[in-house]
């Protein structure tokens, strides 16, 4: 794709975010598309779609432990982590498993991690992704203290590390980004800007016009994008993993996205937003844009769409058969992993454990 030269400099910080594809699926002046490239991103966006209902799905069902959907946020899930190279660490949340999935975490092990199975906090050996972080803002120290180490290797890699807006308002994000900016870690800050903490709207969480301005404080460059546009996201995020990995420190990026399901399973988001509110970003789904754009272009047609579904579809349901078939493990496993010499109430928890076991409560 050609992009603007302005992209990589230092962009306006609150106002309109970067956009690429406008929301009628037209391109931005200025920038060209390569149908192939574009049809494999909205590949991705498809499969990872059809992963989010399962695992939705499944947690109705009562096969999964509490489960937070990043329905309507695929373009951050993708564009963000289709701009890293090979080796290159991610560092996420409970809410990106489509992002974790791209870069080789196995959906197998994502199912079995929500099952509260220790194997599915383990990736592969070659899977350069931290297990999804449940304590908001706790991974982007790690993320630093990754690219930190990769910056003493001069192995050219760096992290990249997602968060949702209200995790700026943890101590954790402002040590992670005070750190990067004075050690000049080669580190990407991506903060998916979904609206909603839980209840809490973007409003009470910063009196900040922007997440992206906070950027300057710590010395780093701001990026401000559209972050239901996967190619506006992938277009900033190479800006900022080009300048982490010549040696020109980290940048904070801000994508104004949607959650547009729950918090996680167990909330009602009924209670704190309006239905016109959601009406509003079902318009602006981060799909449709592209399928607008590819369809114009004659590089989508509903045959396409319905095999890309039922691949994904195959897939999701492999992985599902194959995270379920595992023999389980021992559930007294966790607490000895707890201290190397259990104290006395270490002890009877575990034997309290095995009791309700035994007796089938648990
Ligand atoms: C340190 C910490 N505090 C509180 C929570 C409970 N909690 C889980 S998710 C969440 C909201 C996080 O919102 P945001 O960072 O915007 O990410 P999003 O869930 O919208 O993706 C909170 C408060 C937690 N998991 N960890």
């Amino acid at each position: 794709m050609k992009g603007s030269a302005h992209v990589f400099d230092q962009g306006s910080l609150s106002g309109d975010p970067l956009s690429i594809l406008d929301q009628a699926g037209r391109l931005v002046a200025g920038y060209e598309v390569d149908g192939d490239d574009l049809r494999r991103l909205y590949e991705s966006m498809v499969w990872i779609r059809t992963y989010d209902r399962k695992a939705t799905a499944m947690q109705l069902q009562g096969r999964l432990a509490t489960y937070s959907p990043f329905f309507g946020q695929e373009a951050c899930q993708i564009g963000s982590v289709a701009a890293l190279a090979d080796g290159d660490w991610l560092a996420g949340t409970y809410r990106d498993a489509g992002a974790m999935w791209f870069r080789g975490y196995s959906w197998e092990r994502l199912f079995l991690g929500r099952t509260g199975d220790e194997r599915g906090g383990q990736p592969a050996e070659d899977v350069t992704v931290m297990p999804p972080s449940i304590t908001v803002g706790g991974h982007m120290v790690h993320a630093v203290g990754l690219s930190w180490a990769e910056k003493m290797k001069g192995s050219g890699k760096i992290a990249l590390t997602m968060f949702g807006e209200g995790a700026t308002s943890e101590g954790d994000f402002h040590e992670a980004m005070n750190f990067a900016g004075v050690f000049h870690t080669p580190t990407v800050f991506f903060c998916q800007n979904n609206q909603y903490a839980i209840s809490a709207p973007r409003e009470i969480q910063t009196a900040s016009d922007s997440i992206a301005q906070k950027a300057l404080a710590y010395g780093m460059v701001g990026y401000l994008v559209n972050g239901n546009d996967v190619l506006a996201v992938r277009e900033v995020t190479a800006a900022a993993a080009e300048r982490a990995r010549n040696g020109d420190g980290p940048s904070l990026i801000e994508a104004i996205t949607y959650r547009r399901g729950p918090h996680t399973t167990a909330d009602d988001p009924t209670k704190y937003r309006t239905s016109q509110e959601e009406d509003l970003w079902t318009e602006r789904d981060p799909l449709e844009r592209v399928r607008a754009y590819l369809a114009d272009a004659g590089l989508w047609d509903e045959p396409w769409q319905t095999e890309l579904e039922e691949a994904a579809g195959v897939a999701v349901e492999t992985a599902v058969g194959a995270a379920e078939a595992l023999p389980k493990l021992d559930a007294g496993n966790f607490f000895d992993a707890v201290f190397e010499n259990p104290n006395p109430t270490l002890s009877d928890e575990k034997a309290a454990a095995a009791r309700r076991l035994e007796l089938g409560e648990a």
